[in-house]
């Protein structure tokens, strides 16, 4: 079983450590993604984050039967909201802001509806779910303590959205020495340009922020 894997990517062959590598799920939510919920009140084409739903099923089943590390994210905040600031209370002058009562209970409130993770992507018992107010999965959590206390060195990134919370995330995981791998197919949108603007900034420069696959690439490695 050889544990040190390479997947074709761009800008070029991403080489990984089974053992060391994590799959970083972020904020695949129902507020986010599912038609009802938070993100489509708000005016975005939802159609947009569900084409990464299959792709993201597909990688993590096989990802889980290689007795792979997954590790979720979650964008959101404490019922008492003592962990919003106020300027992201206010930013967008929508009608309803996070704490409101929205479609799916109170808007990125932890415990809600529509903060759960989709059922789709269901966690498992035993895979660490990190909780966190801001876009960035580093800030104010402790993602990087987890990382560390398994040995993890680099992370395979999907979910949402590519250019907010993946971007976020994976920059700040690239000045932390994580190597991250984004897959284009199981990472999205709501805006078209954002998604190829977002992938092709992560890649740029010899990989500046990390690498870009498609996920078969990923699964082909794991059989
Ligand atoms: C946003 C996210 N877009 N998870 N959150 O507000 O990317």
């Amino acid at each position: 079983y050889n544990e040190n894997v390479i997947v074709a990517a761009e800008p070029y062959e991403f080489e990984f450590n089974l053992r060391q590598c994590a799959l970083l799920i972020i904020d695949m939510q129902r507020d986010f993604l599912e038609p009802g919920g938070f993100g489509e009140m708000l005016g975005n084409d939802v159609s947009q984050l569900r084409q990464t739903v299959n792709s993201n099923q597909k990688l993590l089943k096989q990802w889980r039967e290689a007795g792979l590390k997954v590790i979720y994210t979650r964008e959101g905040h404490r019922p008492d909201l003592s962990d919003l600031s106020l300027s992201k209370k206010i930013r967008g002058r929508h009608t309803l802001c996070v704490g409101d009562l929205g479609p799916m209970g109170r808007i990125l409130v932890r415990g809600e509806p529509g903060h759960d993770i989709i059922p789709e992507l269901c966690p498992l018992p035993g895979e660490a779910i990190i909780d966190k107010c801001g876009k960035n999965a580093f800030y104010a959590t402790d993602l990087d303590a987890i990382l560390k206390n398994y040995n993890i060195k680099q992370l395979i990134v999907t979910g949402v959205t590519t250019e907010v919370c993946v971007s976020s995330t994976v920059r700040d995981a690239n000045d932390r020495g994580y190597e991250c791998l984004v897959l284009e197919d199981c990472v999205g949108s709501y805006f078209p340009s954002f998604q190829v603007a977002a992938l092709d900034m992560i890649k740029a420069q010899g990989g500046i922020f990390g690498w870009v696959a498609q996920s078969d690439k990923v699964i082909k490695v794991l059989k």
